[in-house]
This record gives C-alpha cells, structure tokens and sequence, in this order.
C-alpha cells in the first residue's frame, strides 16, 4: 500500500508547470496501476491546447470555472462536478474564466510516466 498526500507531492519532483497550468503527478507509471493521477491546477484567464494522442484522460472539476472546446467540435461547460472523458483522444483548448482558476483531478490510462512535460506540445509521447 501507498499513501501520499498533495503537500508532499507538491513539494517533489512530481509538480511540474507551464505558463498556463500546474500539475502535481500523485500516482505515476512506476507505481504500477495501471494508470497515473494527477491534481491539476488551470490558472484563471488562460487557454491551453491538449491533443493526447496517445493517452485515454479522464478529468474531473472539483473548483474554479471555464470550458472546454473540442477541435472541430462542441464547447462544454466545466465547473465544480464536472466530468469531461476523451475516450476519442479528442484534441481541445481548456479555458479558465477570469478569477476562477480550475483544480482538476485527472487519470491517465496509460499511465503518464512523469517525464512527459518536457517534450510536451500539446501531445504527450509514450515513454517506457
Ligand atoms: C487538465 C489536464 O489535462 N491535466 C493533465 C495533466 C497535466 N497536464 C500533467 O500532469 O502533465
């Protein structure tokens, strides 16, 4: 068994950032679930383009507000409760609205190894 808690893993290696967001990586490929978990913070009043292509993510808004539009697709509200699932790998831009920064809990199935970031453009590779 594992326990962590955000404070520690904050604190770690394991928060990475870019200029519009921040992620804390709680549960990585190494730990051997299968899928990897992540607290994710979307900074108010910006736009981030996400293409997975070779990861399913599933995210889930516990605060904050914004929207999620997919590329050549629908735009969907996101605020606390929301569940947005790309099961399609579906390319998207993620906003938070003005003052309402966005802390999401997100899985990776495969699990993100923990190393992606630094070759990220939107897309993440598969690492082994
Ligand atoms: C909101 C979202 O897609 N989060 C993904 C995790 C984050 N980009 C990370 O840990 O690299």
């Amino acid at each position: 068994m594992i326990v962590r808690t955000l404070d520690e893993c904050r604190g770690s290696e394991r928060r990475v950032a870019s200029e519009t967001w921040e992620s804390v990586r709680m549960l990585l490929k190494n730990d051997n679930m299968g899928f990897s978990f992540h607290i994710t913070t979307i900074y108010q009043d910006t736009e981030t383009h996400i293409h997975y292509k070779n990861h399913l993510e599933s995210v889930y808004c516990m605060s904050g507000e914004g929207e999620i539009q997919v590329v050549g697709g629908e735009t969907y509200p996101i605020k606390p409760g929301t569940l947005y699932i790309l099961d399609k790998h579906d390319e998207h831009y993620l906003r938070a609205y003005k003052d309402k920064e966005m802390v999401m809990a997100c899985v990776f199935n495969p699990p993100i190894t923990g190393a992606e970031v630094h070759d990220e453009n939107g897309v993440y590779p598969i690492l082994d």
